[in-house]
């Protein structure tokens, strides 16, 4: 029998990450009786004076937002990361070890309607959520050496409020993600002499077979090495570190293929697509003066639905004591993301 990678189950290599993930294709087929989640509502109101994010509304530490009409950032008032805290004791038991960790955390406001998301919204308005993004990565990112941005869509995600928004939370210490993926970016820069993402992005621009969208900057494709079933990465065509770099050409191409991606998920299953989205790029901080010509900024969408919009994909069991499993292979996702129509369902 011929190897087929939709058929036959095997392991692929995530060289990002230094991880391996099962993809078994044949496992599609198996029957679902677990736990099925509620759809999401379409009814939410575009104005509610309640909701602490809408223009004009009460927060929760009194403040009244202003009557915004396009983005708005503020503290956030819950934060996980403050700034000034005293630090652990340095300790020297390698088994205990500590270290101090200091922050900012923001909520950032896409658009003051609470009934619109990034697919429903214009490319012009989308692209004032970039340029408020860069606003925001360059403000903190003189005094933070990571500054991660991210999109929590969907109550599924564990999004407490409906109004189209994200979280923005600087920290002393690059986390985790970004930390591997720094080191196994720079590993390869030192052997190939080329960014690993770059060298990524041309072969799978070459190779054709998981690619969903792109424009004439940007690349939409399900990695090779996708965890989630319809992950998406969104890379650049030409190398650019962060945020702060994109000419307004690539703001506006940023814009436009943000819109379409989202309006692919959307298109699915007919739903306000959930997904934990978010940028990486080179390290900010102290980190600004460093070589970090590796680095190449990207976008990343993790959504956790697998056959509808009730039935997701959980991480657990294998997941969490072996590894990342995968059933749809990334090839057979990006084709069924790719065939969705360019037109969101709910504008048909
Ligand atoms: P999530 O729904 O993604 O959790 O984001 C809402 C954020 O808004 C959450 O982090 C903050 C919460 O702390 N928030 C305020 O800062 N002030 C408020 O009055 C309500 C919510």
């Amino acid at each position: 029998m011929e190897f087929q990678a939709d058929e036959h189950q095997h392991v692929r290599y995530n060289p990002l990450k230094g991880e391996w993930v099962l993809v078994s294709p044949h496992r599609m087929k198996r029957p679902w009786s677990g736990q099925v989640e509620a759809v999401p509502s379409d009814e939410i109101p575009e104005f509610d004076p309640n909701n602490p994010l809408c223009p004009g509304a009460k927060r929760q530490n009194g403040e009244i937002n202003p009557k915004y009409e396009s983005t708005f950032a503020f503290d956030n008032d819950f934060p996980a990361l403050l700034e000034d805290v005293p630090s652990p004791p340095e300790s020297s038991d390698p088994l205990f070890q500590v270290g101090a960790a200091r922050g900012k955390c923001r909520v950032m406001c896409f658009h003051p309607k609470s009934n619109v998301t990034i697919p429903v919204m214009s490319v012009q308005e989308i692209e004032e959520v970039i340029n408020r993004w860069i606003e925001e990565a360059e403000s903190l990112g003189k005094k933070f050496d990571w500054v991660q941005i991210f999109e929590n869509k969907g109550a599924i995600m564990g999004c407490s409020n409906p109004h189209p928004h994200c979280q923005i939370w600087a920290s002393s210490f690059i986390p985790n993600e970004p930390r591997i993926k720094d080191i196994y970016q720079k590993s390869y820069y030192e052997t190939h002499g080329r960014p690993l993402l770059m060298d990524y992005v041309d072969k799978e621009l070459q190779k054709k077979e998981r690619i969903v969208i792109q424009n004439d900057e940007w690349v939409v494709v399900v990695p090779f090495w996708a965890v989630w079933p319809y992950e998406t990465m969104v890379l650049p065509k030409k190398h650019v570190l962060r945020f702060l770099d994109l000419s307004a050409i690539q703001k506006t191409a940023l814009a436009d293929i943000m819109k379409k991606i989202t309006i692919k998920y959307d298109n699915l299953f007919h739903v306000s697509f959930p997904y934990s989205m978010g940028w990486h790029g080179a390290p900010t901080g102290s980190k600004l003066k460093e070589d970090m010509k590796h680095w190449v900024f990207h976008g990343i969408y993790f959504p956790p639905l697998l056959r509808s919009a009730t039935v997701k994909k959980f991480m657990v069991g294998y997941e969490m004591l072996a590894q990342s499993q995968r059933d749809l292979s990334a090839e057979k996702a990006a084709a069924i993301l790719r065939n969705l129509p360019d037109v969101h369902y709910s504008r048909r």
